[in-house]
């Protein structure tokens, strides 16, 4: 099957008319597209011992990463920290981009390549620019590497370009992640979430409670052995600089007061009334919730939060879930609840919530945590109305839910809460990216979410209004009940989080799904080559030669 689609791409792509295969290439292989591009007159000719020279030690990762490529994927012989010279490669710290994620990237055939920017993550933007400009011209030995002529100054439409991973359903030991992360940063992406805690797992260790891994990390059902793992707070904390290093922010996620089976197998202490006297299965049990009148469970959170706030730097963002609670089904059944309720004067299960969150975010602030949750309406599809709770306005919320996503923009607007936008029907990269594609085990009947629609989802919506600045980004979502590693979690990652990239970056003035389509085939080819697993989008292809 799989050399015949294969050999059907080849044909394809061979077979294509001399004016498709002159629109391919013209437009340069740039994923995010950037912001501003001008082709100028000429080109500029790579020396074989090109010098790399940058203004501020800020930036020597960003010519470090940039020397290394040229070394071990170009074939020349690169020289970093060397004196200016004219001709050759230059980091620059400028005052003159004013943006901090922004950066200036010149070539031209006397002065060489110039990147400047006034922060470490515009240079190291600068720095991915100019290697998908360079990427595939590998010379043949004795020749040169060509490159046009260009200025590019580019920023970001969206201050955060996110991608989140799921190692509470399947565990990704600190390797994986890192690997993860080191694709990320080509496409510009600038945040990780790690949803550390779920029905399935707890992955994070805590000293003061050691039987939140010694028993939330490990499944007790036989087959599903190889999840079990958790990482050290050693490991998160290497892996926090290892991520900012490549300007990459990682936001832990703690998901409550629902998706904590684990968390109450482990403390069976926080159960309420209704579990007392239950078992949980590791990876079996859902719709269970923690105890909101228990004083045990507030504590066993303040110090689950000050243990991370130990591992994450001060101001890290820090998710807190607050999605699928089944509040019908434990709260509102629970008579210590419904006691509870009445002493304190709350109204209703939802009011609860709200009471539940302020007392928990109390602690988040404390440990100087920039609070988020999962944006959940009075309903989980239209018609909804109104926030399930009163948020409280340091909460930034993420919208997710399949059809919700204009009502939450129309609510955060109002309410000026910021807004991650992760729309379950373009963002979920847990679904099929096509009828019959993968995953074929644990699909409870997913979607399909093609890479057009990862692409297309906001161009083709009236979604926008000038002026809506409270959106802080895009996450998309790697939910992993059907994703056993990371080999699988990449295919089903790319191509869509590249789609994603480009949503995050380019200005929407600037985007076309025909001209994506036409920059995708060498990113892809580099990805191959860095053998990177992506799915092979064929119905791409078939696209190019007009056959859709
Ligand atoms: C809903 S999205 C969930 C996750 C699941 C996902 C599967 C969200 C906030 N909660 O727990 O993994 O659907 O697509």
């Amino acid at each position: 099957m799989r050399q015949i689609l294969l050999l059907t791409i080849m044909l394809l792509w061979g077979g294509l008319g001399l004016n498709a295969q002159r629109r391919i290439h013209q437009e340069l292989p740039l994923i995010p597209t950037p912001a501003n591009l001008q082709l100028t007159r000429g080109s500029y000719k790579l020396p074989q011992r090109v010098r790399i020279h940058y203004t501020t030690k800020d930036f020597a990762f960003a010519a470090e990463y940039l020397h290394q490529y040229l070394r071990e994927d170009l074939a020349l012989s690169p020289i970093t920290k060397a004196n200016k010279i004219p001709g050759h490669i230059t980091i620059i710290k400028s005052g003159r981009v004013n943006s901090s994620q922004g950066y200036k990237l010149s070539i031209s055939e006397d002065n060489g390549i110039t990147i400047r920017a006034s922060h470490t993550s515009g240079a190291l933007y600068g720095v991915m620019t100019l290697l998908q400009l360079l990427e595939g011209r590998r010379p043949l030995p004795g020749d040169k590497l060509v490159i046009p002529a260009m200025e590019i100054a580019d920023t970001p439409r969206y201050e955060m370009r996110a991608l989140m991973l799921d190692p509470a359903r399947h565990f990704l030991p600190l390797p994986e992640l890192k690997r993860f992360v080191d694709r990320m940063v080509r496409y510009k992406f600038n945040t990780l979430q790690l949803h550390l805690s779920d029905d399935q797992g707890w992955r994070v260790e805590i000293a003061s409670h050691p039987e939140l891994t010694q028993i939330g990390a490990r499944r007790t059902s036989k087959e599903s052995l190889a999840d079990n793992g958790y990482y050290t707070a050693v490991e998160l904390r290497e892996l926090v600089a290892y991520a900012q290093e490549r300007g990459i922010d990682i936001i832990p996620e703690i998901d409550i007061p629902g998706h904590t089976a684990a968390l109450l197998h482990a403390k069976p202490e926080l159960k309420s009334d209704l579990h007392r006297d239950s078992t949980f299965v590791l990876g079996k049990t859902d719709n269970v919730m923690l105890s909101a009148t228990n004083p045990t469970t507030y504590a066993v959170l303040d110090d689950i939060l000050r243990e991370l706030a130990e591992i994450f730097p001060r101001g890290a963002r820090l998710h807190l879930g607050g999605d699928e609670s089944a509040i019908e089904r434990n709260w509102a059944r629970s008579p210590e609840h419904q006691s509870f309720m009445q002493a304190q004067g709350i109204k209703s299960e939802r009011e609860l919530m709200g009471y539940f969150f302020e007392r928990v975010l109390a602690s988040a602030r404390k440990y100087g945590f920039k609070p988020i949750l999962w944006c959940e309406l009075d309903n989980i599809r239209m018609p909804a109305k109104e926030y399930l709770f009163n948020y409280p306005k340091d909460v930034t919320l993420v919208t997710w839910r399949m059809g919700l996503t204009p009502k939450s923009m129309e609510l955060t607007r109002a309410s000026g809460h910021q807004l991650i936008l992760a729309p379950g029907e373009s963002a979920y990269f847990d679904y099929p990216q096509y009828k019959g594609d993968l995953p074929e085990f644990n699909n409870w009947g997913m979607p399909i979410t093609t890479l057009e629609r990862a692409y297309t989802w906001d161009i083709k919506s009236n979604l926008y209004i000038a002026g809506d600045n409270n959106i802080l980004g895009v996450m998309g979502t790697m939910w992993a009940e059907a994703m056993p590693d990371m080999n699988r979690v990449l295919y089903m990652t790319y191509p869509r989080a590249l789609a994603l990239a480009e949503v995050g970056w380019s200005p929407l003035s600037k985007r076309s799904w025909s001209s994506f389509v036409n920059r995708l085939l060498p990113v892809l080819a580099e990805m191959q080559r860095s053998g990177i697993p992506y799915r092979v989008p064929f119905e791409v292809y078939a696209e190019l030669v007009g056959q859709r």
